[in-house]
């Protein structure tokens, strides 16, 4: 068979990720204090960057780019020690690009397109055929390479990645409208009063923030973009409703790229921006058949993961045993006579004596001490839980001590531990 040259080479080889992971996610209230929403732990090893970054490497790309921001320090942390291992002499390249304030010394990056045009130089310098632009917040697994080839046979200015969602949550998105072939007609930010998509009144077309430009295309736009004074400078504030009006602005459709499994199930993605669809997310993996399925070695989740002995359970020295049912129990974990059920833990959790926890969420080197009753919670990394807490019995009690929701779910960092009054 003939080697594939530059023309036959599937799109993805010669297209670059440019990954936007500045922002806050500030309704994850205390998780993203310390670390921007990306570098937030999710599903027991992993970092909600990784999807991402996993979907773009099992894609077939091959260049990419992070563009940082809020608390970057935890983000780059963890990509400089999981994902340094492109290599230049095979025409690869992995770049944390920090926001370095080129522009002017006081102004940091205005929107999103502001955050991509800052490192114009760099996007030059990669020099590939194509872009795609996407949103380092998100957990789903997606073949990029199908939604590159889509704009290459509809000959797109822009192609813009979609979804359908409820229309009450609408109003978080970009809101399209479509014609038959999938053309974008009309392109709302962010709209009070999300519109329906035609023939499905409880359903609106949202955006998922992911783009695709030939590169040399974006580089005009954003070129343009920069010298308008009206522009707030962001994608989907600014670009793409101008190319929707004067370009070709198409929308592709996640359920055609979306890797699952199995035909049957739905695609899976989530925002994971609240606590609670946090825990939701996180809880959902303990489940017997969970909708975002981490096993498939067809389309791993790439991570860093650090070198730990394998989880253990052991019996207290009063003979309780330590054990797990419906749970998922990271490397380097100690269950010592305690029960777990619906717990996730990350690397390195040790659970001591007599504890019970449920529907827990519980971040790399929680130390929870002996008798602690943790039940519908979410626990920060390293947080030392004391000897005998008790969460998730008295709601009045856990309002004034930790940040619990709307749903009943509590959030505990070390700082509110350290003020507590036992
Ligand atoms: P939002 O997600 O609200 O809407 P935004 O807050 O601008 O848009 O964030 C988009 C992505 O860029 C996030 O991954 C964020 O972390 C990152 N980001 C934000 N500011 C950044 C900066 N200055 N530097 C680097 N990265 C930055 C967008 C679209 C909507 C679409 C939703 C889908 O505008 O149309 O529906 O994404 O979630
Ligand atoms: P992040 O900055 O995203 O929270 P860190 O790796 O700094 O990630 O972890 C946060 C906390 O977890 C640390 O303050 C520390 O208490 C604990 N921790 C992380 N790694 C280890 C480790 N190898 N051994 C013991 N504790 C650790």
């Amino acid at each position: 068979m003939a080697r594939p040259t530059l023309q036959t080479a599937p799109l993805a080889r010669t297209a670059m990720a440019y990954v936007l992971a500045g922002g806050r996610g500030s309704r994850l209230m205390e998780l993203t204090d310390r670390r921007a929403k990306p570098a937030v732990y999710f599903g027991g090893k992993s970092r909600i960057i990784d999807f991402a970054l996993s979907n773009a490497l099992n894609s077939g790309i091959r260049r990419i780019g992070v563009a940082t921001q809020y608390q970057a320090h935890s983000l780059i942390r963890h990509m400089q020690r999981g994902w340094n291992f492109f290599r230049h002499e095979r025409n690869e390249s992995f770049d944390v690009l920090p926001a370095s304030q080129r522009v002017s010394e006081t102004m940091w990056y205005l929107g999103t397109a502001d955050a991509v045009y800052q490192n114009l130089d760099i996007i030059e310098a990669y020099d590939t055929r194509h872009i795609i632009i996407l949103a380092g917040d998100h957990v789903y697994k997606q073949d990029y390479e199908v939604m590159l080839q889509e704009h290459v046979d509809k000959g797109a200015d822009v192609t813009v990645g979609c979804l359908e969602v409820p229309r009450e949550e609408a109003s978080a998105f970009g809101v399209m409208h479509v014609d038959s072939e999938d053309r974008i007609i009309s392109f709302l930010e962010k709209p009070k009063d999300p519109p329906a998509m035609p023939g499905h009144p409880d359903k609106a077309l949202a955006s998922m923030g992911i783009y695709i430009f030939e590169t040399k295309f974006l580089i005009e736009q954003l070129k343009r973009d920069a010298a308008d004074p009206l522009s707030t400078h962001d994608f989907g504030k600014d670009i793409i409703p101008y190319l929707v009006k004067h370009g070709k602005a198409f929308a592709h459709h996640f359920s055609r790229s979306c890797v699952r499994s199995d035909m049957e199930t739905a695609p899976y993605w989530r925002d994971v921006g609240t606590v609670d669809a946090y825990w939701e997310a996180n809880i959902d993996l303990t489940g017997i058949v969970p909708e975002l399925d981490l096993y498939d070695r067809d389309w791993p989740i790439w991570t860093y993961s650090e070198i730990t002995p394998p989880a253990k359970f052991v019996h207290d020295d009063e003979g309780r045993r330590g054990q797990a049912i419906s749970s998922l129990v990271s490397g380097g974990c100690i269950v010592s006579g305690s029960s777990l059920r619906r717990a996730l833990l990350f690397t390195g959790v040790r659970v001591n004596s007599y504890g019970t926890l449920e529907n827990a969420v519980v971040l790399p080197y929680v130390e929870i001490g002996r008798a602690a009753q943790l039940k519908n919670v979410v626990i920060d990394a390293g947080v030392r839980i004391p000897e005998g807490l008790v969460v998730g019995e008295d709601p009045e009690l856990d309002a004034k001590r930790f940040r619990r929701t709307e749903k009943g779910i509590c959030l505990i960092t070390q700082s509110m531990i350290d003020r507590l009054d036992i």
